[in-house]
Order: C-alpha cells, then structure tokens, then sequence
C-alpha cells in the first residue's frame, strides 16, 4: 500500500446530496429514494477513487449529515427526548440534526459548533444519565460491506474515543471518564465486528490529539486504548490525526500497539521536526499527511518529495495521504469555466488532490513525467504583484491601527450626535431572503433581467424594510442586504485579487454550503461596493442607517487563502479596501458603520501558546485598520457569533469598537459574567434572542433577559438586538420577534425611567 486519503466529499459533484435530502424533508422523496441517491453517490466517489490508483480508500466518511453524529449514533448516544418520538432510525437521525416538530413531538436539534479550524459545523454528542452506549447498525458496516462487495480495499473510518468525549457536553453530573468502559467494549465490538467482516485496517480520527494535552488527557487516552488495542481482532488500527501536530501526544501515540499513525505535515509543521528528531516508532506505518487537504492550491511535488524523503530515514513503511479529509475542498476543476484554463491549472480540488497522490508516488518509483510539468508550472509567476497596494502596507504607521480620540471620549461625542435612547435597538443586518430575493438574483445571474432591473426590485425590498423597522419603532436600522448572496462571496466578487468558482461548495453543516472565493493575488479595492446600496436606504428614513461590511479577518477566513504570502499580508490588503470603503460611506452621510467578524474566533491557533504571536496580534491590529482614519462621532459597530469568547474577550475589546453585538446563545449568563469581570469597555448588544429558531419570543421572555443584561451590565452600555442576522427565517416569524423585542425594551425603559 502505498496512497490513500482520509476521506472524500459526499455532498456530490453538482450538490445532489443537498437536493435530494431537502426533497426527502418535503416528503417529495421516499426513504428508500434518499438512500438511492446516496449509493449513487457513494458508487461515484468509488469510482472516482478507484480509477486514480488509490491503494486503500475511506469508508464510512459519507453521512447523511455528518459523521461524528454518525459516530455518536452508531453508538446509541442518543439522548432520551429524540428515542422517546419513536421515530424509524433516519428519521430520529435528522431529528437530532434538525430538530423535530410534527405529531410525534418538538425536540430541538443537538447543538452545533465549529469543527476544529475549519467552516464545518458538527453535532456536539449529549451524554447523561440516561445514556446506554450500545453498538447498533448505522451507515459505517453497511457502507464497508458494500465496498469490499465491489471489491474495493476499503478501510472503515470513524471518530475514535476519546477525540468522541473530547467534543462531547456532559449532564446531570456525568464526566467522560464514567463512559469509558463502555466505549472500550463498544469500540472493541466495531472492531470485531469490521474484522470479521473483511476490513484488515481501521481507521479512528483523533484530531483532538492536536490540541495541548494535559496529563489528565494523556491519561484518558490511555485509559481508552490501552485496553482497546490488547484486542484487535486481527485489525490493523490506524490512529488518524489533523488540523495539527501532535508534538504533546506523540509519545503516547507510539508507547501503544497501534499500527499506523497518520500525522499531518502540512498544517502539522511542527511534525516533521517532531519525528526527524525524536524518531518514529519502527513498528508502525505512517500516514502522511503531505497533500494539502483543506486548500485548494496544487502541490508542489519538489518541496512534498523532499519532506518525504526526510520521512524515509524515520519512517521505513510510509503511506502517501492528505492532511485532512478533503471534505472541506469542493470536488472537482473539471466544472469550473469560469476560471481561465492558465489559471485553472494552479488549482487543485478533491479529484486532483488524488492524481497528485498518484503523481507523487510515481515520482519516487522513477516516473518523473508529471514532476516535470509540476517543476516547470512552479517555475513561473502565478500572478502579476500589485506594487501600489504593497507599497501602501510598507508605509503603514502605528498611527494607522489607532483610532482617535479615546473610545471614552468618542462615545460621549457620538452620544450627542445620535440621541438614542437608553437600551437602544437595532437588528444585525440582513433580513428575510426569500424565494423571490433569491429567484431575483438567479434571473440576474443567468441573464434574464437587466442591473437595472435586478437593483429596482432590491430596493424596493428595502424600502417596504425601511418602513417596517419605522413602523417596529427601531431606533438605528439596516438596509437589509437584499443584494448579497453570502457575505464574504458578496465583498470577495467586487475586490480585485479574488477568484470565484462557479461551482465550488464546501460542505458548511448538512445540507448548507458555502463557495469560498480564492484569495488569487493581491486584493485591492476598485470602486464603492456598498455606498449606493446604503445611501438609498439613508434617503427614506431620519433615523440612523447603518453601514454594513464583512470585515478582513472573516474574508480571509472563509475564503481559500494564498500559501505564497502570510495570511497577515493578505488580510491588510483586504483592510486597505474596506478601509476606503468605510470612508466613502462616511463621506456620504453614514454614520453607523457594523464591521462583522463572525470568524474572528474560529481561526485561532489550536494550540494556547500561538493563540497572540501567531494570531491575535495581527489579526486585531488588521481590524483596526478598517476604522482607524473615521471622525470621532462616526459609530462603528461590530458583530460576533457561532463561537464562544470568553477566552478572547479582551482580544475583542482591544479591537476598539464603540459596539459590538454578539449572539449569546440563549442568553449565555457565562457571556454577561465575563463581560461583567473583565470589566468590558464596548457597549454591548448581546442577543437577546436565538434566530436559528423558528420559535418566535414572547415580550416577558425578553424582559426577563434585558434584566439578566442589566443586573450585570450598566444600562448606557447595554444595546438590544437579535442574536445574529435574519436572513434565514421566514417575515412572520421576524416581524412578529422585533415586535416582541421592541416592547420589551419600551417595557424595561419606563421601569428604568420610574427608577431613577
Ligand atoms: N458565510 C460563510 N461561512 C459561514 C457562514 C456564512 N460559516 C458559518 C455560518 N455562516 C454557516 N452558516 C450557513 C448558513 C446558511 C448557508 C450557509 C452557511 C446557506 N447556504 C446556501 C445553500 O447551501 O444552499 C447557499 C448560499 C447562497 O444562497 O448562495 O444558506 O454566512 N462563508
Ligand atoms: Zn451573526
């Protein structure tokens, strides 16, 4: 054996996956269809993967939604509420990934959060007291059966245990350590059980191995596979690793029985260092992580051939692999027209990625044909540099990151200005896309309508929108962002240095995906993105519009960064741009300008130690940028969500906002508290309700939580707004939530005006 991957997309080449599992939601599409469709696409990745030569291939990386439910469900954690509706097993599958409300009952879904660094979202596995960890029959046997039926070397993969408890939330007092006899004899049934059905490896994913490890970890580890691999029924274990090094677990890794580790060695640096200096177990194959599995660029086969090289002198029994699985690249160049052929061939997606596995292991068997054209690709400039915009990031000051006077002061000028109320109210930014916001854009896309066309039905959208939050009784409004599609697509179309796919996704969560723009060259920013837009809307109300841009760090974050500068560079070029945008809003009249950076978070380094020298401080600074040249009473505003911050918050306040709004779910107290101790200078507008509900809040569940923000928080720093943009939700639901919301803060100002 010598190339493999860790897993493939499963969404489909053209989203088939996404289409057919919303069909089947709609009752358009039996159970028995779904499950059609999803061989049907399983078959065509085997394929795929079998015709590019891969000596062993994944299995059990397809799921309907996603795999560490898989996983969590394969092992019957399945909290009490989702048995108890008494559905068939893909429909309490969905129920745990969507939620349920229908005659049998209405249950939430499980949470959902960030998968390590990445835009993936994944189902955080509930364990109580109820919980009966027991081996059931879902997709990961069936699925390897069918491949070894089509005489595939395939290799099952799943979650191991302990990266399982490590992403898990515990109730009624439980902690990890009380599940571990069980999950030893439930993994040790999986094992017996693929052993005896044919599988000579198995694959279990422990990428929480790349976060530190304390000695209470390590332990846990053991603990679990200690036991696990006295037994392995004849299996090779493959213990799979990424996103990361494993520099705190290496030694643990190799003082067990396992047969192969898999180490990534591209965003795992530290690894080759780690194992050419402290060595690498003899008894073991490694999985080599040296194929990029969570960018899109093409290798270069001399600096992959020269790490590897470096791995022969450790490492006799080497496997060629990616550094992660390419789930979170989209599936092929074939599709992509948009993009000249010159340019296209930089380019590497899943299917590529294989071929390159494929060439460089031709490459280290003599046959040189495709190194040579990757030598001489490599041998040219990919892009034309963009002096002007450098030279301006050369010259940059101190003085540039600093905005003036202090917030402090600025806050009382813009107090002044504004004249809001105590507890003022204002939405994230987008409301409803509904289907005729989106057919509008699609006839605009494919040709149909003209701009003209296109923008009049846009702003009429925004004028019935203005209208409302008047009529709400609103006191600082948005325009609506009629005109985006995604927030980052949307600013990476009209700067100049970005690529677009057109047929690029990457599984976000479930059905959901995103089209990450590729950060090509040096970005600059042309002309006004937004002024028009947000001028308009300024023009039908006396209150105060609000600006709204995606700020540098989250357009770096969701997009395909460059490899060829630090993503610090990059991400000044974008703050250049949005910069001068920022200015041009204020030039013509607006006065409020929200900068999100709903990704800040996310791309913190995994280890503790990076989380300043590699990241914060950079990354902060560079937001700062953005706002730094506005006059004192123009507001900028900022927005967080799908993280928690407790452990940034200070990185959060230094970006020097005058507001932030988060999304606290459910009105995280543990939010407010911290705010509270760290004695937070920004004014605040913690949501004060979830929107990734339909579930509209009523008045006093509102009241009760202003005064939960309250009793933490003083009132002239305190805001009041949803948790995070409105763009998913139905207008019912909106109007009849900022209705509630606009009363209760009323409510709550008269008790405050009665206080006093
Ligand atoms: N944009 C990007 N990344 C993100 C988000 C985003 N990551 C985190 C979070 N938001 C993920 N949430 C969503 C929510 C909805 C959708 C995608 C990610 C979504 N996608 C459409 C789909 O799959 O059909 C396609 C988008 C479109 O309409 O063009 O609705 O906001 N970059
Ligand atoms: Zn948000």
């Amino acid at each position: 054996m010598t190339k493999t991957i860790i897993g493939y997309p499963r969404i489909g080449e053209h989203r088939e996956l996404k289409f057919a599992t919303q069909k089947f939601f709609k009752h358009q599409l039996t159970e028995d269809e779904l499950l059609k469709a999803a061989k049907d696409l399983r078959d065509k990745n085997w394929a795929t993967l079998k015709a590019t030569g891969l000596d062993q291939i994944p299995t059990g990386d397809f799921s309907f939604f996603d795999t560490t439910l898989d996983t969590a469900f394969l092992l019957n954690i399945v909290p009490k509420r989702y048995q108890a509706l008494g559905l068939s097993p893909l429909a309490e599958y969905f129920a745990l990934a969507r939620g349920y409300q229908g005659p049998a009952g209405d249950v939430k879904a499980l949470s959902m959060k960030k998968w390590f660094n990445t835009n993936y979202h994944y189902l955080v596995p509930e364990f109580d007291a109820d919980t009966q960890i027991k081996v059931g029959d879902w997709q990961l046997f069936a699925q390897f059966k069918d491949a070894k039926e089509q005489g595939l070397n395939a290799r099952p993969a799943l979650v191991g245990p302990y990266t399982l408890l490590q992403l898990s939330r515990f109730l009624d007092g439980k902690q990890a350590e009380d599940f571990v006899p069980a999950l030893i004899d439930a993994y040790s049934e999986i094992i017996a059980k693929l052993a005896s059905l044919g599988a000579e490896w198995i694959q279990l994913d422990e990428p929480a191995l790349v976060y530190d490890q304390t000695i209470a970890d390590k332990a846990l580890f053991t603990s679990l596979y200690q036991p696990l691999l006295a037994h392995k029924h004849g299996a090779k274990i493959l213990a799979q690793t990424y996103f990361g090094d494993v520099t705190d677990a290496l030694s643990v890794l190799a003082s067990l029985p396992f047969d192969g580790l898999g180490l990534d060695f591209i965003e795992g640096k530290a690894n080759l260092d780690l194992v050419t200096s402290a060595g690498f177990p003899e008894d073991k194959v490694l999985f080599a992580g040296i194929v990029n599995g969570k960018n899109i660029w093409r290798t270069n086969y001399d600096q992959a051939l020269a790490t590897l090289a470096q791995l022969d002198q450790v490492a006799p029994q080497l496997v060629l692999s990616t550094s992660c699985s390419l789930l979170h690249v989209p599936y092929t160049t074939r599709n992509e027209d948009q993009i000249a052929p010159e340019e296209l061939q930089y380019l590497a997606f899943a299917e590529e990625k294989l071929t390159e596995l494929a060439d460089l292991d031709a490459a280290r068997n003599g046959d040189n044909a495709a190194l040579q054209a990757n030598e001489t690709l490599f041998s040219k400039p990919r892009y034309q540099e963009n002096a002007a915009i450098n030279a301006k990031i050369a010259a940059l000051k101190p003085e540039d990151y600093e905005r003036q006077p202090a917030r402090k002061e600025r806050l009382a000028l813009q107090a002044k200005e504004f004249h809001l109320p105590v507890l003022p109210t204002t939405t994230i930014g987008s409301f409803p896309q509904t289907p005729a916001v989106r057919k509008n854009r699609a006839k605009f896309r494919k040709g149909e309508i003209s701009e003209e066309e296109y923008t009049a039905f846009n702003r009429a959208e925004t004028k019935r929108w203005i209208d409302i939050q008047e009529e709400l009784g609103l006191d600082v409004l948005v325009h609506g962002e009629f005109e985006r599609n995604d927030m980052v697509e949307y600013f990476g179309d009209e700067l100049e240095g970005f690529r677009f796919t057109a047929n690029g996704w990457v599984q976000s969560y479930g059905t959901r995906g995103v089209k990450p723009p590729i950060i090509w060259g040096d970005v600059a920013g042309t002309h006004p993105i937004t002024v028009a837009e947000t001028v308009y809307a300024q023009s039908l109300t006396d209150k105060p519009v609000k600006g709204m841009l995606t700020g540098p760090v989250t357009i770096l974050n969701w997009s395909f960064p460059r490899e060829d500068v630090s993503p610090k560079l990059s991400t000044e070029q974008i703050a250049l741009a949005l910069a001068d945008e920022t200015l041009d809003l204020e030039k013509h009249g607006i006065k409020i300008i929200q900068i999100d950076e709903p990704a800040l978070r996310e791309n913190l380094p995994l280890r503790k130690k990076d989380w300043f020298s590699k990241y914060l401080d950079w990354a902060v600074p560079v937001f700062r940028l953005v706002s730094s040249k506005v006059q004192p009473t123009t507001q900028i505003h900022t927005h967080m969500c799908y993280s928690e911050f407790g452990d940034i918050i200070e990185a959060i306040d230094a970006l020097d906002a005058d507001v932030i709004s988060f999304e606290a779910a459910r009105a995280d107290l543990t939010l407010l508290d911290i705010l509270h101790d760290t004695h937070f200078e920004t004014e605040v507008g913690p949501g004060v309700y979830d929107i990734h509900s339909p579930r509209v809040p009523s008045e006093d569940e509102i009241v009760t939580i202003i005064h939960k923000i309250l009793a933490r928080l003083p009132q002239e720093q305190v805001w009041i707004n949803p948790g995070c943009g409105l763009k998913t939700r139905e207008e019912p639901e909106v109007l009849a939530s900022l209705k509630n919301l606009v009363a209760a803060t009323k409510q709550v100002r008269k008790e405050l005006a009665h206080e006093s």
